[in-house]
């Protein structure tokens, strides 16, 4: 187990709940924080701290006390959440970060993990295998946070030498934590309502095709991006990583390979002009480059794996 103290804020959201257990296998101290009191899963196996990253005092307190040496920033407001509270998801979102920055450069933090997503791109993005370097106009303030946090990444990395690195996520899916506020959670909560109720009312319309990874995909290619040594990484805004890509009516196709009766209506609400504003599908083949990305799970292992997970949850 290596020594050095990790940080994780926005320990109790979708990627925080699940990237502390993987990183409590590597490190003998990872600090999980949030604003408010996470699950018995992160807070009864390590230690937790009750962190705001509006309040900077404190995030320099608890880095200097602990010694910390890593920092993953998870703590963000996302897309729908985000588009009915535009000015605390700017606050959250970049004010949060900009003192996870400073913080890191003034303690001397040595490595920092930034959460970006797909959400930077917009409607004037080639949507289809979009790549790694190309036209970006988000008009989601998520988006425009996201990709605002992104240039600020680099210029602390160019300017002050901070060894930050990042991630654009997809939609991500998982079972273990229920997502919050965004606009792919339909695909998380598809599966909940499948086993529980046989059927599922979709906020997009049946063909918004859009890129998402799983879970496990994910915490594995955060962490393996953590740990390349710095000298292969080119990319200090965020990385294109890609899974697989389906649209509503492919998942419920797929759901129903398992659950035979499962039927799905759509009803599409706010969120369907925000999915039409992102990408298709995502060229990843910088990562893979720099270092050497692969996905283990497609459309058809994260469905099966989903159902199976959640149907031993209901019968617990
Ligand atoms: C959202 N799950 O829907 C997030 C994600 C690409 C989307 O960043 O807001």
């Amino acid at each position: 187990m290596q020594d050095e103290t990790v940080l994780v804020t926005g320990a109790g959201g979708q990627i925080g709940s699940e990237l502390v257990l993987s990183l409590r296998k590597i490190y003998k101290h990872v600090i999980a924080s949030d604003l408010k009191e996470p699950g018995p899963d992160i807070k009864d196996v390590g230690e937790f701290m009750r962190l705001d990253v509006l309040y900077k005092n404190g995030l320099m307190d608890c880095v200097k006390r602990f010694n910390v040496k890593q920092i993953y920033h998870l703590a963000a407001i996302l897309s729908a959440t985000g588009e009915k509270n535009p000015e605390m998801a700017w606050r959250i979102n970049m004010k949060g970060l900009r003192n996870i920055l400073d913080v890191c450069t003034e303690a001397g933090v040595k490595k920092l993990f930034f959460p970006s997503t797909i959400a930077v791109f917009g409607p004037t993005t080639p949507k289809v295998n979009t790549p790694q370097y190309t036209v970006m106009e988000p008009n989601t303030i998520y988006g425009i946070s996201k990709q605002a946090g992104e240039r600020w990444c680099d210029w602390y990395f160019q300017k002050k030498g901070l060894d930050v690195r990042s991630i654009r996520y997809p939609g991500l899916i998982s079972y273990k934590t229920k997502a919050g506020g965004g606009t792919t959670d339909y695909a998380v909560d598809i599966f909940f309502e499948a086993v529980a109720n046989k059927k599922y009312e979709c906020f997009l319309k049946e063909d918004t095709i859009l890129p998402m990874m799983y879970m496990p995909d994910a915490i594995r290619g955060t962490i393996e991006l953590m740990e390349t040594p710095a000298e292969k990484i080119t990319v200090r805004s965020g990385y294109n990583l890609s899974g697989f890509s389906f649209s509503p009516a492919q998942l419920a196709t797929e759901i129903k390979k398992t659950i035979p009766n499962f039927t799905i209506t759509y009803k599409p609400d706010f969120r369907q002009s925000i999915a039409d504003s992102w990408p298709q599908s995502i060229n990843d083949s910088v990562a893979q480059h720099d270092w050497a990305w692969k996905p283990e799970y497609d459309l058809a292992k994260m469905s099966t794996d989903m159902i199976q997970n959640i149907q031993k949850i209901e019968h617990n």
